[in-house]
């Protein structure tokens, strides 16, 4: 398998935590072909990553590539075909749990950051919008201080999804919120800030945020 990702993408951060964090070592990791031409939909339609390749025959029947995209999807799909070890949580409500944290992080946080990034140029800003997400960003983070426990990971001792989704997400609001002009939101949360020194010990977590400040050196350097 391949997966098409870059340093810089949280969501393709939030997959390959659950590579290392699985210990996969099967599925190589690429730079999405045409991707910064606008022609990354000619492997996977909905032109975005990360985006994972599995064979040469579309489930679909179409011809070319069989790639499965959206984050979430991919996570879901690597969790059933290498289940062990589980990063879903124990037992059903436990489950719940790591699901809610996981869109928390994924559907409030990393997706309104995402769509606010448009409003970084003070020039040409529109506070409105930049406003209107960042207000959804806050109902998310806000939320955190409710679901988060006091153990090593997001829901109890053991990695899962839940801090696949998180770890991005906060790399998110400590480096690329502050330049909407807007305060880095965790501090200001007390359970969100302890989870996030906490979590920044964990190895796989560790790894990811220094892929993520990696890219962004690059990209702030204008190399990527
Ligand atoms: N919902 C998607 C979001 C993925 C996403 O927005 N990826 C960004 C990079 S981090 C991207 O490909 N952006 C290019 C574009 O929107 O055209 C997921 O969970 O995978």
């Amino acid at each position: 398998m391949k997966l098409y990702g870059g340093d810089l993408s949280p969501y393709t951060a939030k997959v390959r935590m659950q590579i290392y964090a699985k210990g996969i070592t099967d599925i190589s990791f690429e730079r999405p072909p045409g991707f910064f031409q606008g022609e990354f939909n000619k492997t996977s339609p909905l032109g975005r990553i990360p985006a994972l390749a599995i064979g040469t025959t579309a489930a679909t029947g179409h011809a070319g590539e069989d790639v499965i995209p959206e984050s979430e999807v991919i996570a879901e799909y690597l969790e059933e075909c290498y289940p062990t070890p589980s990063m879903l949580g124990s037992g059903a409500r436990q489950r719940a749990l790591v699901r809610t944290i996981s869109r928390i992080g994924d559907v409030y946080l990393m997706n309104n950051i995402f769509m606010a990034l448009p409003q970084i140029p003070r020039a040409t800003r529109n506070e409105a919008i930049r406003d209107l997400f960042v207000a959804q960003m806050t109902r998310g983070i806000n939320a955190l201080e409710h679901y988060l426990g006091d153990g090593h990971c997001a829901v109890g001792d053991a990695l899962t999804l839940a801090d696949c989704n998180l770890v991005p997400a906060l790399f998110l609001c400590e480096h690329v919120v502050p330049t909407l002009d807007v305060p880095n939101p965790i501090p200001a949360r007390p359970r969100g800030a302890a989870y996030w020194q906490r979590i920044q010990q964990n190895p796989h977590a560790a790894r990811v945020i220094a892929e993520m400040q990696h890219g962004l050196a690059e990209r702030r350097a204008g190399r990527a």
